[in-house]
């Protein structure tokens, strides 16, 4: 079949256009060849561990059957969909091939696509809100999992659109984090309030909401620590800094934002269900989409966590994260080469 015959998309392609460092403001696949492409690029390995296998099945002349559903189950869950949601999925599949008297496997893709549009549910991009200035968004995740560098890419984006942005280096477990910190500041061009080593982290927090508030600023971004999620004293930690940022300000955190490395997969979900009981998440950031086989995971985060992925890694340059768009995101799993939208 058609499908079956084209082939990824050249790498060197990807490549060259990943040189483009500007920072344009989020647009709809169809509209923005560049970041579409680059979306696509990421997910690469994603595309070929799931969706080139999809097509492979989905054939003129093949009948839709239960061994067919079967199939399709098994490829979800070997991407990191994961076992509930793909069960959820493929429920809703069968409803839609019965209701439109489907018979035909080539008929499946569209039903498919837009079974998990469903799934992902309408886009809630991360928005700073002016009338909650200082707008306060607090970043968890596990150790390397993305944080700081997300909190690096979010305050330029911030900055990019004219805010004043604080950051709190609320890890002050390692040594090196505030450096880290610090570099990714500067870069931005975003303050940040530090307490040197071994600083109690809640009350380095405290400290910044409080310069949030007297010097005006619009967002106020909370690094933390990553250390592991089993480690009781971590959770406890980050319960601490979100009830004293409600004190300190009143609906803070308005933003509670989970980092998940998308190279874990299903263990992403089992940690961010732990941090989801600390404090409650209101967003998921998928990182490092980029060099992935589980991209599936995006779309089990809604499903199994509650919360909305509102952002995606890509990369490790300050442009490579984005509001999470699931049309886009659909469109380019299941893209063959040369296909735009
Ligand atoms: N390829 C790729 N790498 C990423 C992405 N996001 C983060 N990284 C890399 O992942 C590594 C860990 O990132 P950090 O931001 O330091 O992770 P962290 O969660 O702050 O880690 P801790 O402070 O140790 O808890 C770094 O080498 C980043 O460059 C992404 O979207 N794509
Ligand atoms: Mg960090």
């Amino acid at each position: 079949m058609l499908k079956n015959l084209l082939k990824r998309r050249d790498k060197s392609r990807a490549a060259a256009e990943g040189g483009d460092s500007s920072q344009a403001a989020p647009e709809s696949g169809a509209q923005q060849g560049g970041w579409f492409q680059r979306l696509k690029s990421s997910l690469a390995k994603t595309r070929k561990q799931l969706f080139s296998r999809l097509s492979g099945l989905l054939q003129i002349g093949r009948k839709i059957d239960e061994e067919l559903m079967e199939e399709i189950e098994e490829i979800l869950i070997q991407s990191d969909v994961g076992v509930e949601t793909t069960l959820r999925l493929m429920d809703n599949v069968r409803a839609a091939v019965k209701a439109k008297g489907l018979g035909d496997a080539s008929e499946l893709e569209s039903v498919l696509k837009a079974e998990i549009l469903n799934l992902l549910g309408e886009d809630t991009p991360l928005a700073c809100v002016p009338a909650e200035s200082p707008y306060t968004i607090l970043v968890l995740g596990v150790n390397g999992a993305g944080k700081t560098t997300t909190i690096g890419k979010l305050a330029s984006r911030f900055r990019s659109e004219g805010q004043h942005v604080i950051v709190a280096a609320g890890d002050t477990f390692r040594a090196a984090a505030e450096d880290q910190l610090a570099i990714w500041c500067e870069r931005a061009g975003a303050e940040l309030i530090r307490g040197g080593e071994q600083a109690e982290p809640a009350s380095v927090v405290f400290d910044a909401v409080h310069a949030a508030q007297h010097r005006d600023a619009d967002v106020l971004i909370v690094d933390t620590a990553g250390r592991l999620h089993t480690k009781k004293p971590l959770m406890d930690e980050l319960a601490k800094i979100g009830r004293v940022m409600g004190r300190a300000h009143e609906g803070a955190p308005h933003e509670v934002l989970l980092v998940i490395d998308g190279t874990v997969g299903q263990n992403a979900l089992i940690q961010a269900k732990v941090f989801n009981e600390a404090v409650p998440i209101t967003g998921v950031a998928v990182t490092k989409l980029d060099g992935t086989a589980k991209g599936g995971i995006v779309i089990a985060v809604k499903a199994e966590i509650g919360a909305p992925v509102k952002l995606i890694g890509i990369g490790e340059r300050l442009d490579d994260l984005r509001d999470f768009a699931a049309a886009d995101f659909v469109a380019a799993l299941f893209a063959s080469e040369g296909t735009e939208t």
